[in-house]
């Protein structure tokens, strides 16, 4: 590549604050990647307030014509139904065709010599599952009743699969768990497991990794007791979600997780958490997440170097006290957090 075009789409809250962040680092990181160029681009709650639609065609256009690939922030979702307004990173996630969210959930240990007590990746379906977003609602005789569609098929869970096995064949222990619910979900749930177990079965590639799988409730117990005993995890969309948003906490906060939206020609950063509504304005928003799901999107586009740049120097920060923002527990603004890491890289 000759140039970098970067999407930005900080949408709402603190995605306004954060990833700005996650741009200074890439700004940072200079010769180890292309020239790049960054695209401001609309999208989210406040977009929809201001131009009725939480996903102006603009956005999507320039998106899939001009970028490389994207960071997305965070969007504020009302909980009650809005007429006209659906969720832009749902939709994103659809029309790029991003089939896969991949958030690795690391703990950072108090020194470089002593491994991490979390290491896993969530492979998170992100196409379909209750995420297709069928719902209905009638009226009968006994009052309202309210029904989904939950959609699982061989394709998207075979391509899901086969990313999360070559996921593991990246790291060192090649082990991958199948989160399901088959004993009570035996077709839809089913169908998702054997597919991605025959993902190994049919490519000769994959016959070092290991495979265990595990109920969605029990992985989440599991999760909370012994998380060293998972390497990668594929789950379907909803089931990937809660889990990683649970992982999230065995690692201190929400605001260090990152992950990328992936498909096969495009790829989106974006940090696992949320708008956070209770601290948005504030200059303590973590910018962590965000920076480490740039780093990630570098690397899914093989600029390693940059990645591990911008991840050692994340590592260092935040191995001292003064850089902690109040998730962790300490009483460092945002930017300050990022004048230190930026430095670092
Ligand atoms: P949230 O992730 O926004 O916040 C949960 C808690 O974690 C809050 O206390 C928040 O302050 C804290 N937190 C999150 N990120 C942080 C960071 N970087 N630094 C410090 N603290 C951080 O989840 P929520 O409160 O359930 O949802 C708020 C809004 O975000 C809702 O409108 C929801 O729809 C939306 N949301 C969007 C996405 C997305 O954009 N993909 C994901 C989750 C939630
Ligand atoms: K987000
Ligand atoms: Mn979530």
């Amino acid at each position: 590549r000759q140039k970098l075009s970067i999407g930005l789409i900080p949408a709402d809250g603190i995605g306004k604050e954060v990833i700005p962040a996650a741009r200074t680092a890439i700004e940072a990181v200079g010769s180890d990647i292309p020239k790049t160029e960054f695209i401001d681009l609309e999208a989210g709650w406040e977009t929809f307030l201001r131009v009725g639609n939480a996903l102006p065609d603009r956005t999507v256009e320039i998106l899939k014509n001009d970028c490389n690939c994207a960071l997305f922030g965070s969007v504020s979702s009302p909980s009650r139904k809005v007429a006209g307004y659906s969720s832009p990173i749902v939709a994103l996630r659809k029309v790029l065709d991003l089939y896969a969210n991949v958030r690795p959930v690391l703990s950072v240990s108090p020194n470089p010599d002593t491994p991490p007590a979390v290491d896993l990746i969530v492979v998170r379906e992100n196409t379909e599952c209750l995420y297709v977003k069928q719902e209905e609602l009638k009226i009968t005789e006994n009052g309202k009743e309210a029904r989904a569609t939950r959609l699982i098929t061989e394709l998207a869970s075979r391509r899901i699969g086969k990313m999360a096995f070559d996921l593991a064949l990246a790291r060192p222990r090649e082990h991958l768990t199948v989160i399901h619910k088959s004993n009570v979900l035996s077709v839809t749930d089913g169908l998702f497991r054997e597919t991605v177990r025959s993902v190994a079965e049919l490519d000769a590639k994959y016959k070092d990794v290991t495979i265990a799988e595990q109920l969605v409730d029990s992985a989440v117990y599991r999760l909370f007791r012994e998380p060293q005993i998972y390497d990668v995890m594929v789950a379907p969309n909803l089931y990937g979600d809660i889990l990683s948003d649970a992982a999230a906490a065995l690692v201190g906060s929400l605001g260090v997780v990152p992950s990328v939206n992936a498909g096969d020609s495009f790829v989106m950063g974006e940090p696992v958490h949320g708008s956070a509504p209770d601290i948005e304005g504030k200059n303590i928003a973590n910018p962590v997440a965000s920076i480490r799901s740039a780093a990630l999107m570098l690397r899914h586009m093989d600029y390693i170097k940059a990645a591990d740049r911008i991840d050692a120097a994340v590592d260092s920060v935040v191995r001292e006290k003064q850089y902690l923002t109040p998730d962790l527990g300490g009483s460092a603004k945002t930017s300050e957090v990022v004048d230190a890491i930026v430095k670092r890289i």
